[in-house]
């Protein structure tokens, strides 16, 4: 018998960490300096995104319809005239966003069309002067998610169509060019600061989400500046990627990663149906089922899910919107212990399916995907399993190892059985307990 070394890997935290590469967006932030103020935002693992604007009104495409011509500009504005907040019960919408399981909620305070949702002082539009809303209606929502120990953030478009001295507007015209006309550019630089230090005195949101970053460079929005003005109102905020390489972290959108993002941090932002704002034509939901499986494969591969929702104009949620949230609280509820405050799982190739695991890489959780049941078969397992409970239950299950050869140290493969009738009616979690932070083999099979 020839006694060869076996490639082993151990996961620990530490280990992934280091695998970790420097991304455009942190370009300019150094990993290790945000490090601590990032770990509420790792540990959440779930947001939810509110597109809340006057394109609810018709139900058309936020900022867009009037930009890629579909309306015109004139007859976009004319729902100012009709966003209400009738019904707006800020309280309930904390409330079901704490259902759902998020631990931050990101709304938008200005989208692209300019209309702020908080009375502005810089002579813009906004839904205290301009609508039947008549009032504030970002404090009362961020002093429920104070009640709710939610963290607030901010969307902030740092595009601004409407206002007179940005230069975008339709698809097909600008007013200027910022070269062309420096000083003009200087006045919008102006406003818009303006008003992002009144978002941070009124609100000090522990969250910035920037959007619309592509239009101009870094000098130009003057990012830099940017950043350092928030943080010195609240030098823990945390800021997103699209601020021209002055962000925290990476926010790919609708399209998910396939293989595993070299981030330091990233949340994938997605909408339920197919649009970000209330668009009551758009019926393709996805199902509560689906909308689980991307939360579970994000959080697998390290990121948050930031999942999105559209509010009618009396700011009320469409009820397919309340379903999926409820759906997902629910079962992190019963599964969250797999989720909240993990780290990604293991390496492709040793489970079929998504997998986290504790800080100490000594609980593993396997995720069973679609509705799994039967046996599952785990790869490369050299760490001794003690313990398997299906999560949310008091059931504990038993392995096989398979094919294990005594004199190798290449371990066996990890069959589990698991009877239909333990099943979740989503994705059903079973929690590993090992006798020690995970020990993986990840050769080539044979003899070592
Ligand atoms: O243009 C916007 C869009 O309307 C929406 O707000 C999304 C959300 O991430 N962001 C922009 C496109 O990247």
């Amino acid at each position: 018998m020839k006694k060869n070394s076996v490639c082993l890997y151990l996961i620990t935290v530490p280990l992934l960490l280091l695998h970790l590469g420097t991304i455009s967006a942190q370009q300019k932030t150094n990993p290790d300096s945000i490090r601590k103020k990032m770990q509420w935002f790792a540990d959440a693992k779930l947001g939810i995104f509110i597109h809340w604007g006057i394109y609810s009104v018709n139900g058309i495409d936020e900022s867009w319809s009037f930009h890629n011509k579909k309306i015109s500009y004139e007859n976009y504005m004319k729902q100012l005239k009709g966003f209400t907040a009738s019904k707006y019960n800020p309280q309930a919408w904390a409330d079901l966003i704490k259902e759902s399981g998020a631990g931050y909620a990101v709304i938008t305070t200005k989208h692209h069309d300019g209309v702020a949702l908080w009375p502005t002082k810089q002579h813009h539009y906004n839904v205290m002067d301009n609508t039947p809303a008549k009032r504030d209606v970002l404090k009362p929502f961020y002093k429920a998610l104070d009640k709710d120990g939610i963290r607030r953030g901010a969307y902030f478009s740092l595009i601004d169509w409407s206002y007179p001295d940005y230069p975008g507007f339709l698809k097909d015209s600008s007013r200027y060019k910022v070269s062309d006309d420096p000083r003009r550019w200087e006045k919008f630089q102006h406003f818009f600061q303006a008003q992002i230090a009144e978002v941070n005195q009124l609100y000090r949101p522990d969250l910035w989400w920037f959007d619309g970053d592509w239009e101009h460079s870094p000098e130009e929005w003057q990012a830099k500046k940017v950043r350092e003005e928030i943080l010195n109102v609240n030098p823990l905020a945390i800021i997103n990627g699209r601020l021209q390489g002055y962000g925290d972290y990476e926010t790919p959108e609708q399209n998910f990663p396939v293989s595993r993002p070299k981030f330091n941090w990233w949340e994938l932002c997605m909408t339920t149906n197919n649009n970000w704002g209330y668009h009551p034509d758009d019926t393709n939901y996805k199902t509560p089922f689906e909308v689980i499986s991307i939360f579970v494969d994000v959080v697998s591969n390290g990121g948050n899910l930031l999942l999105d929702i559209g509010p009618k104009e009396d700011g009320t949620i469409p009820p397919e919107q309340v379903h999926i949230l409820r759906e997902l609280g629910k079962w992190n509820k019963k599964n969250g212990e797999a989720i909240f405050g993990k780290v990604p799982g293991l390496p492709q190739g040793h489970f079929y399916g998504p997998t986290t695991l504790s800080k100490d890489s000594t609980i593993l959780y396997l995720f069973l995907p679609g509705q799994t049941t039967g046996n599952i078969m785990v790869k490369g397992l050299v760490s001794t399993i003690k313990d398997i409970q299906v999560l949310g239950t008091t059931v504990h299950l038993k392995p096989k190892i398979v094919g294990k050869i005594s004199w190798s140290a290449v371990p066996g493969l990890v069959f589990i059985n698991v009877p239909q009738k333990y099943k979740d009616p989503y994705i059903t979690v079973l929690k590993l307990n090992l006798d020690k932070p995970v020990q993986l083999y990840g050769g080539h099979g044979g003899l070592n």
